[in-house]
């Protein structure tokens, strides 16, 4: 075998194995720069030899051809579906026939039969077959009417945790792996944000969005969603592999094939009930939506022996959880004024009970969605419920509009304070463009003049992630803001005794207190401050990045939309969104009074971040100036050729030609010959000198954080401090702080009540730290604590 084709099947036997470790266990080993390396070295290979690409590669997940129609795939196997219990008692009539049928007793000797069940999350997604045939996935097809479906393999192919060929060896040569594909929480608003981005229409739920996904025509749309597939069962198969469901399901997780890291096995129905419980607690808070929990008779023999009844198992049964959707009458719409002077509206609701929980109003996000659902008020809607989130309407049952339905009109004046209320179309800047898009923002021009906005801005700057002043609730500051004693952040460090102590709820040590929580807040570090002031769009990790990145509010003020893209995860849009919120006149006297008269003291490095101040490059910076036709490629190239800015400003266009073609040399040339453009290139160029992160600067950085590359997880309660500090102080030393514990966890810190992380922590061998050590690890470090 030649080298390439030899390292091409070490690349993919290398990041077959990755992806099993990262999509199956959930316990990546390679963080995912080192992936990236290796399957563009793959990609590469393949594209130099183009022979030697074949379908089960994890390049080819992604087809080319846009599919004109589904073809039909009629199942060998019928896809069944389950019957469902919607309480308890209904499971323990399914135990009762489930046992009846098994061990068929005298009716008095019933109770003492255990029947082992698995229990497993009833995902709400699309339920799709996975053929592998001698290990490879050869087809994949919809459930359709249960015995003909639509052959959709392009589209799960692009879906990123479905093995394209099996690991591992042992599976039958003939497989069809059965389950649910589906779409996280956080994937679904990603793709209702980028349709709402896009002018299409939104998802009504992740299960629209998972079906509606899969029945892309064009798979490159499918590859977009961040999809995610879960096996619970199999179709046809060519020969039997296990005895039990669940030891069915291990062998399939052994292949590659994921399955629910929620399966559990149970010994009775007791266990059945003890699981639905468990897993109703836990439905808000996971990560995917569950529409109710299955419950399948373990021993295969004894499945066989219950059969079906129509096209449900009698060995299976889905205990559903209340609907999250209702139906009910949108009474009216009121405008609400947010922190940004954003205009909004706020649906009014005949109040309906959702899962538990009564419903009088919705989010209606702007007059864009109102459009989207053509909604009137009158109307009957569908409202959902999701998580924590305040419910959203959905839908509008067209049918059952009534005559004097009227329609919703955003008013001309602001609701709060009356100011004018300012249309402005959505701009999207892309590529060197600026396009409008078909979205429009309402925004009440009053600022801090307006009390609605003030109170908003005031709440976001002492809450708890921002300057973090206790004692100072929602309703003190209406207080403070409809009796004008104060009218912007600035005014909070000018409050004296008398007038705390005149406000409702206060008495002489608690306005001592506040008035000391004050002062305390005068020392923040610059991340919280730039969360603090409440930029649109910044939130505490872009916060933490512009803080890291540029050292300095100074840097931070001026710096130009282009430089502050090089901060990661910063686009044109938000980098324009920061540049003229510092720019704006207003803004600069509340933070001049805050640094002056307020004499506020920002805890920065004053060092630009070492990674930050690498990613300058003329080539990047040639690229970031977005030369229509001129791309990452052309860009370099011009770097190498003319090495500073001023000669490719001053270059010829024939010069130029000596390296690209014509038509791109053309437009380089003409580019710069807009006077515009070329100050604007040489301002970038100058900030890059100014700040020392050009390429000929010398740098001084920040760089080389103890804890850099690090990640730790916090569990259980701190006494000593609170968690957000022990975050901020263990990111401040370079760690990143995350949320579960796997083998890539650096260190564990565990505190009383530490349940399972701290188990798992110790199954792993991780070093694990009470709240004493690592008190005693952040002194060494030489961090402050208390
Ligand atoms: N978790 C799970 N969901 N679900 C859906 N198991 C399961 N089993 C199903 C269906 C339709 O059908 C079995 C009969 C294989």
């Amino acid at each position: 075998m030649k080298a390439a084709e030899t390292r091409i099947l070490e690349l993919r036997a290398e990041l077959d194995q990755h992806n099993y470790r990262y999509h199956v266990l959930d316990e990546p080993s390679i963080p995912d720069v080192e992936y990236d390396r290796l399957f563009h070295e793959l990609k590469a290979l393949e594209a130099e030899n183009p022979h030697l690409v074949t379908p089960d590669s994890p390049t080819q997940r992604v087809g080319s051809a846009v599919l004109t129609a589904f073809s039909k795939v009629k199942h060998e196997v019928p896809m069944l579906s389950l019957g469902n219990a919607f309480e308890e008692a209904a499971l323990y009539e399914f135990n009762q026939r489930v046992v009846q049928t098994i061990s068929p007793l005298p009716n008095d000797l019933f109770s003492g039969v255990n029947v082992e069940y698995t229990c497993e999350p009833k995902l709400d997604g699309l339920a799709v077959s996975l053929l592998y045939v001698d290990g490879r996935l050869t087809r994949g097809a919809t459930r359709g009417n249960g015995t003909v479906g639509e052959d959709i393999t392009e589209n799960v192919r692009t879906v990123r945790n479905i093995p394209l060929r099996l690991m591992d060896g042992g599976w039958p040569s003939v497989l069809e792996v059965r389950g649910e594909v589906f779409i996280e929480k956080a994937g679904f608003e990603r793709v209702n944000a980028h349709q709402i981005e896009i002018g299409e229409k939104v998802f009504a739920n992740p299960r629209n969005a998972a079906a509606g996904s899969m029945r892309q025509l064009d798979s490159k749309i499918s590859g977009r969603r961040s999809l995610k597939f879960c096996s619970y069962g199999i179709g046809q198969v060519q020969r039997d592999f296990a005895d039990t469901y669940y030891g069915m399901l291990q062998k399939l997780k052994k292949w590659g094939v994921p399955i629910s890291n929620k399966l559990r096995l149970v010994s009775d129905v007791e266990g059945c009930i003890a699981y639905c419980r468990d897993m109703s607690e836990q439905r808000l808070d996971l990560p995917y939506e569950i529409d109710g929990v299955v419950f399948k008779v373990n021993n295969i023999a004894s499945q066989r022996e219950l059969g079906f009844r129509a096209r449900e198992p009698r060995w299976a049964i889905a205990y559903k959880f209340p609907a999250m959707e209702e139906l009910t009458e949108l009474l009216d719409v009121e405008f609400q004024v947010g922190r940004t002077g954003a205009v909004t509206p706020v649906a009014r609701l005949k109040p309906v009970k959702v899962a538990g929980v009564t419903v009088a109003n919705a989010t209606l996000h702007n007059m864009d969605e109102v459009a989207r659902l053509g909604l009137m008020i009158g109307d009957t809607v569908i409202i959902r419920r999701a998580g924590d989130v305040i419910p959203q309407v959905v839908q509008v049952v067209q049918e059952r509009r009534p005559t004097h339905a009227r329609a919703v009109e955003i008013p001309q004046t602001c609701p709060v304070c009356g100011s004018q209320v300012e249309r402005t179309q959505l701009i999207k800047r892309s590529k060197g463009k600026e396009t409008i898009s078909e979205g429009a923002v309402y925004r009440c021009v009053g600022r801090l003049a307006c009390g609605a906005q003030l109170k908003q801005a005031i709440i976001h700057y002492v809450s708890r992630r921002a300057m973090d002043i206790e004692g100072l609730g929602d309703k003190t500051i209406e207080q403070l803001v409809d009796e004008k004693l104060i009218g912007s952040p600035a005014d909070l460090y000018k409050l004296k005794y008398e007038q705390i102590i005149d406000l409702e709820g206060f008495a002489e040590i608690s306005s001592k207190k506040l008035l000391k929580a004050i002062d305390d807040s005068k020392q923040p570090t610059l991340a919280r401050f730039i969360y603090a002031l409440g930029i649109p769009d910044v939130g505490e990790e872009t916060a933490k990045v512009l803080a890291r990145s540029l050292g300095s509010l100074d840097r931070v003020i001026v710096a130009l939309p282009e430089v502050l893209t090089y901060l990661p995860d910063v686009g044109l849009e938000v980098a324009h969104e920061i540049h003229s919120f510092f720019e704006d006149e207003h803004n600069q006297n509340v933070i001049g009074a805050l640094l002056g008269e307020c004499q506020m003291e920002l805890q920065d490095t004053g060092d630009l971040g070492a990674e930050f101040a690498a990613s300058a490059t003329l080539g990047g910076m040639l690229d970031k100036l977005n030369i229509p036709s001129v791309g990452p490629g052309a860009a370099q190239k011009l770097a190498d050729k003319f090495g500073t800015l001023e000669a490719v400003v001053k270059a010829d266009w024939l010069d130029m030609r000596q390296t690209l073609p014509e038509k791109q040399a053309q437009a380089v040339r003409a580019f710069f010959d807009v006077a515009e453009h070329a100050q604007r290139a040489l301002a970038i160029e100058q900030q890059l000198k100014d700040f020392g992160m050009h390429w000929q600067s010398e740098k001084k950085v920040v760089e080389g954080l103890p804890l850099a590359g690090q990640t730790w997880v916090l569990t259980g309660s701190l006494e000593l401090m609170s968690r957000d500090v022990a975050k901020e102080k263990l990111e401040g030393l370079g760690a990143k702080v995350s949320g579960s514990v796997s083998a890539k966890t650096h260190t564990v810190v565990a505190g009383p009540g530490a349940g399972s992380k701290l188990t798992k922590a110790n199954e792993l061998g991780l070093k694990v730290l009470d709240e004493e050590a690592f008190v005693g690890f952040l002194k060494q470090q030489g961090v402050e604590v208390g």
